[in-house]
């Protein structure tokens, strides 16, 4: 850590402090639920397939404050927005109190990242709370991820009922949450909420008595209470994590700002423009994947999020610790946490690969835990 890095007062600050000034939504409701569970990990569910992830997220999902996918490299990843692989792991994340990040590392133009970001097979936006992005392409990107969210923010309140009339009066009726892949992208999540329409086969509004053949499709758009889609939640899965309310809508982004494999390109000045994309868009950028805090400008609260994390085995020296022989470096809790300034360690491996997972991520959670009480001043 620089001088002005160690002096910044994030770094002495508890979470709950952090949490009580947050503006941002959901960093707020993310330094909360580190202090209720007292829990600052993150699980990298780096899992072959989407049975083995599901299982994953409910046996880990008490020791986590947020699992952590890559759902390009989930085998049988259920794409449905109701009953697939994103809605089930939104179920785990309410009964187990987690916020789910999509590690999709963003890095295109402005445009094609909207689109991955809200539209395609996957919808990401539905089901990540948090997405992240390489910032190669530039500021842009991150404005463009930004608007699309806020974009989405927008509309995710109301139901888009919608039905569709052809001749008189055949009529069928569905919602584009997800009944209906097709319709669904036609009105997509990067359109603005039309008002109630009416077309007929030459494009005109209206209806007239002597045409035979009419298409009329008529969008309403109901509020919907709930802070999430109503008949998401199949039965059973209804259980919410006591103590704290469910998360906000509002969406979450991290900046890849410095990486955790050797020889990586980022640079000192390639991570202060991240710095400066993340201050001027600080309604939707809530935070880092790096390597310590970035925290340098006396309004700075950003959450940093640190892979490249593993424990020695019990007992073991700290320095045990090396690489993964393919470019990964890994450092622990206590030097990331204690020594660099991060707020939440990012565990993949280290837990993944242990004889009993479950029991090792109660190790890395205190570990983590304990080197962020010592950080500020709660525990030496
Ligand atoms: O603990 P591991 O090494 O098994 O897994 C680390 C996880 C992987 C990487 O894709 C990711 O963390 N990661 C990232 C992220 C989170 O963006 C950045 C980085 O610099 N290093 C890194 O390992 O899922």
């Amino acid at each position: 850590m620089c001088a002005s890095q160690a002096r910044h007062p994030t770094v002495k600050a508890t979470f709950a402090q952090r949490a009580a000034k947050a503006t941002h939504p959901l960093a707020n409701y993310l330094l909360r639920l580190m202090d209720l569970k007292q829990s600052n990990l993150c699980l990298s569910a780096d899992v072959p397939n989407a049975r083995e992830l599901l299982s994953l997220a409910d046996a880990i999902g008490p020791s986590i404050v947020i699992f952590k996918t890559h759902y390009d490299l989930v085998a049988g990843w259920d794409y449905h927005p109701k009953t697939g692989t994103g809605a089930r792991l939104g179920a785990l994340a309410r009964k187990h109190g987690f916020l789910i990040f999509e590690d999709r590392k963003f890095g295109d133009i402005g445009h094609t990242v909207q689109l991955q970001y809200t539209a395609g097979t996957a919808r990401i936006i539905d089901w990540a709370h948090i997405v992240n992005i390489n910032m190669i392409p530039g500021k842009p990107a991150v404005k463009a991820l930004a608007d699309a969210a806020k974009h989405w923010r927008s509309r995710v309140n109301y139901e888009v009922n919608t039905s569709v009339t052809v001749g008189t009066p055949v009529s069928d009726s569905f919602n584009d949450n997800g009944d209906d892949d097709e319709e669904a992208d036609k009105v997509g999540a990067m359109h603005p909420l039309p008002p109630p329409t009416q077309h007929n086969e030459t494009g005109t509004t209206g209806r007239k008595g002597s045409i035979v053949s009419i298409t009329t499709l008529t969008q309403s758009f109901e509020p919907v209470d709930s802070p999430r889609f109503p008949n998401a939640i199949a039965e059973g899965e209804e259980l919410v994590y006591p103590g704290i309310e469910e998360p906000p809508w509002e969406r979450g982004l991290l900046i890849l700002a410095q990486m955790s494999s050797a020889g990586n390109y980022m640079t000192p000045e390639y991570t202060r423009a991240c710095q400066e994309a993340a201050r001027e868009n600080k309604d939707f950028v809530m935070g880092f994947i790096a390597q310590g805090t970035l925290n340098t400008e006396p309004d700075d609260d950003f959450i940093s999020m640190t892979p490249g994390v593993q424990l020695p085995p019990e007992g073991a020296e700290e320095d045990a610790v090396m690489g993964d022989g393919l470019g990964q470096q890994y450092n622990t809790p206590s030097k990331l946490v204690g020594d660099a300034g991060s707020d939440i360690i990012i565990v993949g491996r280290g837990i993944l690969k242990a004889g009993a997972p479950r029991a090792e991520a109660e190790r890395y959670r205190r570990r983590a835990w304990k080197a962020y009480l010592a950080r500020t001043g709660q525990r030496t």
